[in-house]
């Protein structure tokens, strides 16, 4: 495949950008090679700078979810900006959003938008401590909430792809606050709830996690975190920026049927727009700047054009349930199929998959935490990732990562994927 404006502008992008790439995980270091740099996008398919179409499985991360260009969304965006970009004052959109979000995710009394998943998560636990009056947090190994300090310990998504799950610049002070355990491990959790009794304000997991790979929560784990949190008047937060709106028009908690103190949103919620969102219990959201008195603050917060894309999106997901079946039924079709390719050829890779999210494993192991994730040989995805990308399958450069379907997939796209899947692990494996 010819690449090579990817390459030339790959070759540019290093003088001036670190890495030549705003967020780490594009930059192929996991996989090898040269990112493609994508020109344009329209339903399930990218195209890079070299008109090359790819069918797409990371779909922005998780926001695409009725693939690209969907004409609703590109209509409200191009009617939002008729009215200039930005004013820094509140907007009517806003208020539809917060109602809408409320209405979709029943825990959620409460909402402040934001720009970013990391935003949101930073801001939960700063209100989660100023609520409670406690500093330390529990996170799980391999559990990604974005760049904020106090996630990236035992980090997973790009910290895990490039070994950094303890990145330098995070001061002792602020890892000292930061308390982690094994995902799916309640005991773990009960021990450091025990040790530091009276000092934990937060404990944050992604109910599925995705930044390991995907991976989902044992029985009773959930549920078991909620017992513990109300028990030790923790604020149990679920980070769904990426299952929100994805796993159920409610997400994770609704479709495991539990309920956080506080939930923090990103992706789908914008459309494919820079927005983030926190929100739960109006008792700990009210401690919020200016009602309460812990800050938290935004120039392009509920931004009107980022509102009108997310407002959109949003209500297409409320107003058509059936996505969320078409969702699943893709899935299923795909992991089967995936399945049936590695029966007929005598391997026994691990695929985890919920819904639209799957991650296919190269290891024997199940993958029910960070360790077992680890296990996987890393390079023999690489080059299973660069025989996919080879026949048009755009995925996501790196083994802790979920991959995402969205409604644009059809039969014949996915039966493409299954293809091609089967002729790259033949090739891989040799
Ligand atoms: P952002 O700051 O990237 O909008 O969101 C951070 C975040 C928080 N919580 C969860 C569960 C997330 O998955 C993310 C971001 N996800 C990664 C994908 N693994 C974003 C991709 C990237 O870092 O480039």
């Amino acid at each position: 495949m010819n690449i090579s404006t990817s390459q030339a502008l790959f070759e540019k992008a290093q003088h001036f950008i670190p890495g030549g790439v705003n967020s780490p995980v594009r930059a192929f270091r996991a996989v090898g090679g040269s990112p493609v740099f994508i020109k344009s996008a329209k339903g399930p398919y990218v195209y890079d700078e070299d008109d090359n179409e790819y069918i797409e499985l990371i779909n922005s991360w998780g926001p695409m979810i009725l693939g690209h260009g969907h004409e609703l969304i590109q209509k409200a965006v191009s009617d939002a900006i008729q009215h200039s970009f930005s004013f820094g004052a509140p907007t009517r959109r806003e208020v539809e959003i917060a109602e809408l979000i409320t209405n979709m995710v029943p825990s959620i009394e409460k909402v402040r938008m934001v720009n970013s998943g990391t935003e949101a998560t930073m801001s939960a636990i700063r209100v989660a401590r100023g609520f409670t009056g406690r500093d330390k947090i529990i996170k799980f190994e391999g559990c990604y909430h974005g760049h904020g300090d106090s996630f990236l310990i035992a980090a997973g998504s790009g910290a895990v792809t490039f070994g950094t799950p303890d990145s330098p610049g995070v001061t002792k002070g602020v890892a000292n606050d930061t308390l982690t355990a094994p995902y799916n491990d309640l005991a773990a959790v009960q021990k450091l709830v025990d040790a530091n009794k009276g000092h934990i304000a937060a404990l944050i997991l992604e109910p599925v996690v995705g930044n390991m790979g995907c991976v989902l929560p044992a029985e009773g784990f959930l549920e078991g975190l909620r017992k513990i949190c109300d028990e030790e008047g923790i604020v149990f937060i679920f980070d769904e920026v990426m299952t929100g709106f994805r796993l159920s028009k409610g997400g994770a908690q609704e479709r495991f049927g539990i309920k956080p103190d506080l939930t923090t949103l990103g992706k789908i919620i914008g459309g494919g727009m820079p927005v983030g969102a926190y929100g739960g219990k109006a008792e700990i959201m009210n401690w919020i700047s200016p009602l309460g008195p812990v800050y938290q603050a935004g120039t392009l917060s509920g931004n009107p054009i980022a509102m009108a894309a997310g407002l959109t999106m949003l209500n297409y997901l409320n107003e058509h349930p059936e996505v969320y079946n078409k969702l699943e039924v893709s899935g299923h079709k795909l992991v089967n199929g995936f399945t049936n390719s590695m029966k007929k050829l005598g391997l026994n890779y691990t695929i985890n998959s919920i819904g639209s999210m799957y991650t296919l494993f190269f290891t024997e192991q199940a993958v029910t935490d960070f360790p077992s994730a680890k296990s996987s040989n890393l390079p023999l995805f690489g080059k299973y990732f660069h025989a996919m990308l080879d026949r048009g399958i755009y995925m996501g450069p790196s083994q802790f990562e979920s991959m995402f379907l969205s409604t644009a997939l059809e039969d014949s796209h996915i039966d493409r994927i299954i293809e091609a899947n089967e002729e790259s692990l033949k090739e891989v494996i040799g």
